[in-house]
């Protein structure tokens, strides 16, 4: 059983966020052993247990009570809240602050050779996304209507496999957009990772060691600009 008195810290095991939010934890003096392919790890030097977990099982961890923090893109966090506000729940997380990595963009793109002018070319077409929550909350302020297509992964081909006229996928470099054809039309959410805290009561132990971290990663990222 985990010990309910450590703070307990989530963040993504393996994949684009893992080895900052390791850097990160390692550069406020937590010393944790990560080596092994274990879900949780114990750090040695501060009452902290760190839950190595898949990034989409992060924001509901935290909004659930399950965690005291957690690191993760807003982009996930964002489209986690949408999905729970559409079903009728009122999510709640308190959001310590925005991170220096992790950057990207979820954008609208379209096949090279189609002819896109503006966004009234995406009236009734169908999108593939892994994030329909926030496509729909852009596109319904804007009036348009379109169809999804709800794609885990390899968002990238569906035009290409005929699955869907545009995608609206994460983008950092461009590279794998241009490496299929695709041309970004359209930014419709700026993510990073972010910092997040449950609400609700918390011990005065746990929250004298949120505010030490989070003095001290206030220092990792002045550090680092
Ligand atoms: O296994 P797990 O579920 O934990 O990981 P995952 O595969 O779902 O996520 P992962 O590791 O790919 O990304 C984690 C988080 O990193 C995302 O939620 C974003 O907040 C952030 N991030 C930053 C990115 C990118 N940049 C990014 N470029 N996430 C994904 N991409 C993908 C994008 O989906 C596309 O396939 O990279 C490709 C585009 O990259 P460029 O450089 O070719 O434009
Ligand atoms: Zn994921």
């Amino acid at each position: 059983m985990l010990d309910k008195s450590r703070l307990r810290i989530a963040m993504q095991k393996s994949g684009r966020l893992s080895d900052e939010s390791k850097k990160l934890l390692a550069q406020c003096g937590i010393k944790i052993n990560l080596q092994e392919q274990r879900l949780v790890a114990f750090a040695e030097n501060m009452p902290i247990d760190i839950l190595r977990v898949r990034d989409d099982d992060i924001p509901g961890l935290v909004i659930d009570g399950v965690v005291d923090i957690g690191i993760v893109g807003e982009n996930v966090l964002e489209e986690e809240v949408l999905d729970r506000q559409a079903e009728g729940q009122n999510p709640q997380y308190k959001k310590l602050r925005r991170l220096d990595f992790g950057g990207c963009r979820l954008s609208i793109a379209a096949p090279r050779d189609e002819k896109y002018e503006g966004l009234q070319s995406l009236e009734g077409k169908r999108i593939a996304t892994t994030y329909p929550h926030l496509l729909r909350r852009y596109l319904s302020e804007k009036n348009i209507s379109f169809k999804t297509c709800l794609l885990n992964g390899s968002v990238e081909v569906a035009p290409r496999a005929g699955l869907s006229d545009v995608i609206c996928d994460l983008v950092s470099s461009g590279a794998t957009l241009e490496a299929n054809g695709l041309v970004e039309v359209q930014t419709i959410y700026q993510s990073k990772a972010c910092l997040i805290q449950r609400e609700g009561d918390i011990s005065a132990e746990k929250q004298a060691l949120i505010d030490k971290l989070m003095t001290r990663i206030q220092g990792v990222v002045q550090a680092r600009e």
